[in-house]
């Protein structure tokens, strides 16, 4: 078998539309924590006490809690040479767009232009009751935030168990899946869906999936070539 980091890299240069997919891994070494495994926050938290409609229903101060640390970390967090890396190839030419599970904003951050966020983002907050959208810029200060322009309480602007994705975003990520040659998967353990179609989608449309990830995923299976490492490690060597 080839070396997978050059043979990754030779389908990057020959790549004429690269699509990245990321989730929660290419933030890790931020000092952001994962969802899944080994001091993910499933192991530390119940999903289905925090992350649904019903969970906020119950107690959104709770809730709005657990967001606002979650916001802490992001704002404290520094994009990484994963992050970065990924915004050189789009700067290149190489990379078309970024499509991301994460809600942290650390791709912006590194200087990605093209973001499609398919779970939505910790920097909106949502009214229940107008359906107003507040962009933040930091933490949140008081749990729950309630809405300038009718009183109604607040939600984070993510997207929860049992949830649609927002149409929009979920609609332009297929379409930049259907139209790419090469997906470079990173940090994802491929578990949540619909979002873990979108590689799948590309792959059936004869795209070329290259995967980075510490362990194998859920997607390994239709990864062409897959890298085992650190995003943080892996990626910048990629773009050399
Ligand atoms: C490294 C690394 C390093 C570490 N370098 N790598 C089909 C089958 C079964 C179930 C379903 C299905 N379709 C839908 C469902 C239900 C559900 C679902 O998927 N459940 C599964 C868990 C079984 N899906 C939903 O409910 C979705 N909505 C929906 O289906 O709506 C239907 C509907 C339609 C119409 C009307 C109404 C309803 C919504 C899912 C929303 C997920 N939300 C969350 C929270 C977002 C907000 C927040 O952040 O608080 O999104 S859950 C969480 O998981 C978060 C993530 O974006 C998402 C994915 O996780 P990710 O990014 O893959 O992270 P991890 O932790 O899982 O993996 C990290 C990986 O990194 C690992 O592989 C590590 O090895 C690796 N790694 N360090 C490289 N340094
Ligand atoms: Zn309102």
């Amino acid at each position: 078998m080839d070396a997978p980091l050059p043979k990754a890299a030779e389908a990057l240069l020959r790549a004429r539309f690269c699509v990245v997919f990321t989730g929660a891994g290419v933030s890790a070494e931020s000092g952001i924590p994962t969802f899944r495994g080994a001091g993910g926050l499933w192991e530390r938290y119940r999903a289905e006490d925090l992350a649904t409609p019903e969970a906020f229903a119950r107690d959104p101060k709770l809730v709005w809690e657990w967001y606002r640390w979650r916001q802490t970390l992001a704002y404290n967090a520094r994009p990484n040479p994963a992050h970065y890396a990924i915004a050189q190839l789009e700067e290149a030419g190489l990379v078309k767009a970024v499509i991301t599970q994460n809600v942290d904003g650390l791709h912006q951050r590194a200087g990605s232009r093209r973001v499609v966020e398919l779970h939505g983002s910790l920097w909106r907050a949502r009214c229940v009751q107008c359906g107003a959208v507040y962009k933040l810029e930091k933490p949140v200060e008081e749990t729950p935030p309630r809405c300038p322009r009718c009183r109604g309480l607040l939600r984070p602007d993510v997207v929860w168990f049992g949830e649609p994705l927002p149409r929009e975003a979920w609609e332009e990520a297929v379409q930049l899946a259907s139209s790419a040659d090469v997906v470079l998967v990173v940090g994802t353990s491929g578990a949540v869906y619909p979002a873990a179609a979108i590689p799948q989608i590309a792959k059936r449309r004869g795209a070329a999936v290259v995967e980075v990830n510490v362990e194998k995923s859920a997607l390994t299976a239709i990864a062409d070539v897959f890298i085992r490492g650190k995003a943080g490690e892996v990626l910048p060597a990629l773009v050399e």
